[in-house]
């Protein structure tokens, strides 16, 4: 379970994901999540932590590319522009940032290091080169990202992409999913960080483990073609099934177009010319093509058959694209009447249909006999996508039928035994297969890091030793997409003697993936400017692990799962004491236009922060997106709300200085003769807002100080006429100490007002030099009551807080005890039920 302290601890690393310095600038998103870091980390400086807040620019990327091939302005120049631009917008949001510790993903000073982690990474065996399929564009030429070839079409051109084999280099991310040595791995490593649920269920998607078997099925006559003077040496299918209690019900089997076995069967194929034809047809298509093609194709190859190990029955055998070479074994055995894509294809193809699994108590029923409608189903592709299905299919865990001795057994049994039986007899066994693939890192392409790689013929690969990094970039390239790197055309970085022997020798041409450099560079912002190591370890260890990570969370899942392969590697070889990067991580909502639609270039409904500052100010704009609410909802734009924080701030501010006006020339009379109550009143609001600040609940603080306001202006035993910023009726502080804790309040929010407000109290050093207020308790008066937690039924913990904290802050508590962390275990609760001022229930 999540482990939040609450920023107790002295050091808090507070961190903002880095921006992409694109030309269209600052967007309200941004405000968002860096209104928020930077909220905390004032506060928290205040309350005397040392804070590490920086930022820097994720500069390397494809974007840039594309303009300079646009227009020939060189990315070099797009982006020192565009960052340029981009500090001064976060300078105009008083976004208070270290900026001595500044990083530029594009600096040589920097991807100097991310070459060395390329070699660490080969020199351990973590990075390798293979020939891989590529999405391919014919008419750009060019490499495209799988996020670039959707539908098969080129995002560019809409030209035709097709598969294409290429060199390429790989990180190993596949050893770290699970633990090696002390190092956790990819899905242990979520259980300890608090992270939001999910994010988490994400990355265990995209990684996509499924415990199964492997079953071998025998092929008809194979061994007398291969090895004619050996009968004996029977040649197997294997397939991998998550479902071998359905294997009584498998009615044919399939091979992926690429499957190997297609090679050696083609003399026994009697219809080969057909079969290659089709092979040839889905070597065009892309996985997701395939998996989502309306209607399933495939060919039946006449002449072979396998044969059913558990009843020896004999099935056709098909090639058909919907099956894929690269997951599993690349052969499924069918089982129609109980999968949706076999239950397709057997229907196109007239092939039986077999019910083996009826439906009986099972504890994850999720689909109803009888049942037509929208599921939702994991696809091979990792995304989720709703799906009409029949209800004449049942696709859950149930009971066997028509499956010899094994009828009546629950699925969950069956499994059990029929896998037994099969590592018994040597047909298969169990067998655990991941989607994550390998990570492919390298690109055909200009604006990125040089991969630190030399060819010789005489050595073959060579890495760039340490000391003749970095390897730097080319200016000059033509960025015109010929297919190959743009590198290749720059001989004064193509030529190159080999580090090895002195011969002649050429670079590596191609760069490095965009996701390379922001894998790590949260852990360079500890020592920026380290020319001998990535970062001292003495520095890594005062400040990592990000105790507090902010961002979008679309297009971070990858992010994400890069950056804690790095840091799982970098722990496995030593370099690093800590084995995730981010120990807290929440994701801003997104910002909707005011009609409730996504903003977007082509509807013109972008809120641009430039235009909102011009008119209503940073202040305004920073309280404003903290008070539309949650941070983590989406929000739609209102121009009325952030009208209504101008106002409020400037009654605030008139407040504050005709209150102090007062103190100062001390006319009696004017002051609240009820000053108790307004001190009551500021008290509650210094505690609620530390706590919600805390809690990242930014509204609600502001909510707080709002009501805070009305008191101040609303109170009905004062009765001055004089005080014209609150409708003629204000209620002042006569102690000047409580004045200016009002000021320090508003200083996180809104620190430019609150900055000049300090300065009319006559103040000569900053604001944020000063402790933040405390509240006292005693003026507060509301008691604690004491809540007792009970565990599945039992008392395991009690909890003393305030009547009025809500379930989710009285969730977070008690989920937090270590006495009822020992008995979630590191799980989640079923059920949490609170029964406000009496009792916590927890389920497990
Ligand atoms: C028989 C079966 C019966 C299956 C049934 C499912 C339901 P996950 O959970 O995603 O790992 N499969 C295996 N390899 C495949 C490949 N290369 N391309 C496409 N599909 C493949 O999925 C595992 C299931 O996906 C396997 O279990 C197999 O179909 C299919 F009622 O085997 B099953
Ligand atoms: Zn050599």
């Amino acid at each position: 379970m999540a482990k939040n302290n609450h920023f107790q601890n002295k050091k808090q690393f507070i961190l903002d994901m880095f921006p992409y310095p694109s030309g269209a600038g600052l967007h309200v998103g941004h405000v968002e999540s860096y209104t928020a870091t930077d909220i905390l980390a004032r506060y928290l400086k205040m309350n005397g932590r040392k804070v590490l807040h920086p930022q820097g620019f994720d500069a390397f990327g494809l974007p840039a590319e594309n303009y300079a091939i646009k227009t020939g302005v060189h990315p070099q120049e797009t982006t020192k522009k565009a960052i340029k631009t981009f500090k001064k917008q976060l300078a105009m949001m008083n976004f208070d940032y270290d900026w001595d510790r500044e990083i530029n993903s594009s600096d040589p000073g920097y991807y100097r290091w991310t070459q060395w982690f390329f070699l660490l990474l080969y020199k351990n065996g973590l990075a390798y080169r293979k020939k891989a399929k590529v999405n391919w564009c014919q008419n750009c030429q060019t490499v495209l990202a799988n996020e670039q070839a959707e539908n098969g079409r080129c995002e560019r051109c809409e030209g035709k992409v097709i598969q294409k084999d290429l060199e390429q280099w790989f990180f190993k991310i596949t050893d770290f999913i699970e633990s090696r040595k002390k190092t956790k791995g990819l899905i242990e490593g979520l259980k300890n960080i608090d992270w939001p649920q999910s994010t988490k269920q994400a990355q265990l998607n995209w990684i996509g483990k499924s415990e199964g078997a492997i079953i071998k099925f025998p092929i008809s006559n194979f061994q007398f073609l291969n090895k004619p003077k050996n009968p004996n040496n029977k040649k197997h299918l294997e397939v991998f099934t998550t479902r071998i209690d359905t294997i009584f019900g498998c009615t044919y089997c399939v091979l992926a177009p690429e499957h190997e076995i297609l090679d050696e069967l083609k003399d026994q194929i009697k219809n080969w010319g057909e079969v290659q034809n089709y092979i040839n047809q889905a070597r065009n298509k892309t996985d997701l093509n395939r998996l989502e093609a309306k209607e399933k194709t495939g060919v039946k190859l006449t002449g072979v058959e396998v044969t059913s190990p558990f009843n020896q029955e004999k099935l056709p055998l098909f090639v058909a694209d919907y099956v894929l070479s690269h997951y599993g074994t690349g052969a499924v055995m069918a089982v129609p009447a109980h999968d949706e894509r076999d239950f397709e294809f057997a229907q196109k193809y007239n092939l039986p249909i077999k019910t083996v699994i009826v439906r009986g108590k099972t504890q994850n029923s999720r689909l109803r006999k009888g049942f037509s409608g929208q599921v939702k189903l994991k696809t091979q592709n990792h995304k989720t996508k709703l799906k009409t299905v029949s209800g004449d299919i049942f696709t859950d865990y149930g009971i066997l039928a028509n499956s010899g001795e094994y009828n009546g057994l629950r699925s969950e049994e069956a499994k059990e035994k029929m896998t037994n039986w099969l590592e018994k007899e040597k047909l298969g066994g169990r067998k655990t297969n991941y989607k994550l693939r390998d990570w492919l890192v390298s690109r055909q392409r200009y604006w990125g890091a040089p991969i630190p790689i030399i060819y010789c013929d005489k050595c073959g690969v060579v890495p760039v030793p340490e000391s003749d990094l970095p390897v730097k970039l080319p200016d000059d390239v033509d960025f015109l997409p010929t297919g190959e790197s743009p590198l290749k055309y720059s001989k004064s970085f193509q030529n190159v003697k080999c580090p090895a022997c002195g011969g002649p020798a050429r670079r590596e041409s191609d760069t490095m993936d965009t996701f390379v450099c922001s894998s790590w560079y949260y852990l360079r912002y500890a020592d920026p400017r380290n020319d001998q190591e990535f970062a001292a370890k003495d520095k890594l260890k005062k400040w990592l692990p990000v105790d507090l990570y902010v961002g979008g969370a679309e297009h971070t899942v990858l992010h994400l799962l890069y950056a804690r392969f790095f840091t799982k590697a970098l722990h496995y070889l030593g370099y690093l004491n800590f084995d995730e990067p981010f120990s807290m991580l929440r994701h801003q909502g997104v910002i909707l236009a005011e009609d409730g639609t996504k903003m977007s270039k082509s509807k013109g409904n972008i809120i641009n922060p430039d235009d909102v500052v011009k008119e209503y100010g940073a202040d305004a704009l920073r309280m404003y997106e903290m008070f539309m609410g949650p941070l983590e909802d989406a929000k739609p734009w209102n121009t009325k709300g952030i009208v209504g924080i101008r106002r409020f701030l400037e009654k605030m501010s008139n407040f504050i200085i005709s209150n102090y006006h007062y103190i100062r020339t001390k006319t009696e009379g004017v002051f609240s003769p009820n000053q108790d109550k307004i001190i009551i009143a500021l008290n509650k609001t210094i505690k609620k807002v530390s706590e919600d600040i805390k809690f990242l609940k930014f509204n609600t603080a502001i909510s707080q100080l709002m009501i805070l306001g009305n008191t101040l202006r609303r109170e009905p035993e004062a009765n001055d006429k004089r005080g014209p910023h609150f409708g003629g009726t204000v209620s002042y502080f006569k102690d000047l100490k409580n004045l200016k804790f009002i000021v320090i309040l508003l200083a996180p929010f809104a620190p430019h007002l609150a900055e000049e407000l300090w300065g009319k109290l006559e103040h000569k050093s900053s604001i944020f030099k000063e402790k933040w207020p405390d509240h006292d308790e005693n003026l507060i008066k509301e008691e604690k009551i004491e809540i007792p937690i009970m565990v599945n039924g039992k008392m395991r913990d009690t909890l003393e807080v305030d009547p009025e904290i809500s379930e989710e802050n009285i969730k977070k508590l008690a989920l937090e005890s270590n006495k009822i962390q020992k008995w979630l275990n590191g799980g989640e609760p079923k059920k949490f039920i609170y029964v406000k001022g009496r009792v916590i229930n927890i389920v497990l």
